[in-house]
């Protein structure tokens, strides 16, 4: 029942990527890399030229956030394009996979995007599945405030109620933890880490735990001003670009900081996909994930200039 067009259930969309990996298993490959709260796989999927000796990596990952449903549903349709293009001798496809290996993580939290799914009241639901203890009516850590680079600042919070709640501890709960130790079985290989959200139509960067200006501010900057850039190509749409407290509001813990902050990620973005709310209709899941395509072409373009 896995529809690429469409909004699908977790289960589809794990079995599709296994799938989409028995189908091209040179290309591709599945890892469960850990499990959630309520026992979920959570899995990525790994996109790679033939050549297979590219060791420069870029890692991916969606729905952070249950709610955001085009987060995991552009980027399942980005790898099919991918995958696609790679077999299909698409010259900018097989040059992009032979250069790069590419990680995709669809769905951090699978508990909370099941709970989505569910009933049309947890439609809005934001946080994991984690019961902190028992007998609290509050559920859930916000996963994007629970990485280890300044967890405890500003902007998550320590109320087990708030749709921001930290967590118990840093890397408390078993969704960013594995995620991040993935990410550390690769260290030192990685060139860039994208967060994709919903929404608004931005690309952030670093820092977002503080107003301070980060090292790199200018090549971020300048290389989310040409993913803008390739992303307007198609249908004219407009992304802004800017660090996560030019544009938005603190928010520490997060996992693009702790990608280039900690992990030392040269290029570390949150995308926060289009449109005015968590609900985008179905037929905009194509142009939005063919709009980033362009948006990757003219970003690794830029990239390999400025190298
Ligand atoms: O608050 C968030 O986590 C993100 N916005 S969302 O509406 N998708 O929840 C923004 C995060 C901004 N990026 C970082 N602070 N890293
Ligand atoms: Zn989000």
């Amino acid at each position: 029942d896995f529809r690429l067009e469409s909004y699908n259930t977790y289960d589809s969309i794990m079995e599709y990527l296994d799938e989409l990996a028995a189908a091209h298993p040179q290309l591709c490959q599945t890892e469960v890399i850990g499990s959630s709260y309520e026992g979920r796989d959570i899995k990525v999927i790994k996109l790679h030229g033939l050549t297979g000796k590219s060791g420069v990596r870029v890692f991916i990952e969606g729905t952070q956030h249950a709610r955001e449903w085009i987060s995991p549903a552009a980027i399942i349709y980005m790898i099919q394009q991918m995958v696609k293009g790679y077999t299909e001798k698409d010259s900018w496809t097989v040059q992009l996979l032979d250069k790069y290996e590419f990680h995709f993580l669809p769905v951090m939290n699978p508990d909370g995007y099941e709970y989505t799914y569910s009933s049309s009241q947890t439609r809005f639901w934001r946080k994991n599945r984690k019961v902190i203890y028992n007998g609290t009516r509050c559920i859930g850590v916000d996963l994007n405030r629970n990485w280890g680079f300044h967890w405890s600042g500003l902007g998550g919070s320590k109320w087990l109620c708030s749709e921001l709640y930290r967590g118990k501890s840093e890397f408390s709960e078993s969704e960013t933890r594995s995620t991040a130790e993935y990410i550390n079985r690769y260290n030192g290989t990685w060139h860039s880490y994208f967060s994709f959200h919903s929404y608004g139509q931005l690309i952030l960067f670093p820092w977002s735990h503080s107003d301070i200006d980060s090292p790199d501010y200018h090549y971020h900057a300048s290389a989310a001003h040409e993913f803008a850039e390739g992303l307007s190509q198609l249908n004219n749409i407009t992304y802004q670009t800017g660090s996560v407290t030019d544009l938005l509001y603190i928010a520490s813990g997060s996992s693009e900081s702790w990608a280039y902050g900690s992990a030392r990620i040269p290029y570390a973005y949150t995308i926060e996909l289009p449109s005015t709310s968590f609900v985008l209709p179905r037929e905009r899941i194509a142009p939005t994930a063919m709009e980033l395509l362009d948006g990757f072409r003219y970003y690794f373009k830029h990239i390999e200039k400025s190298r």
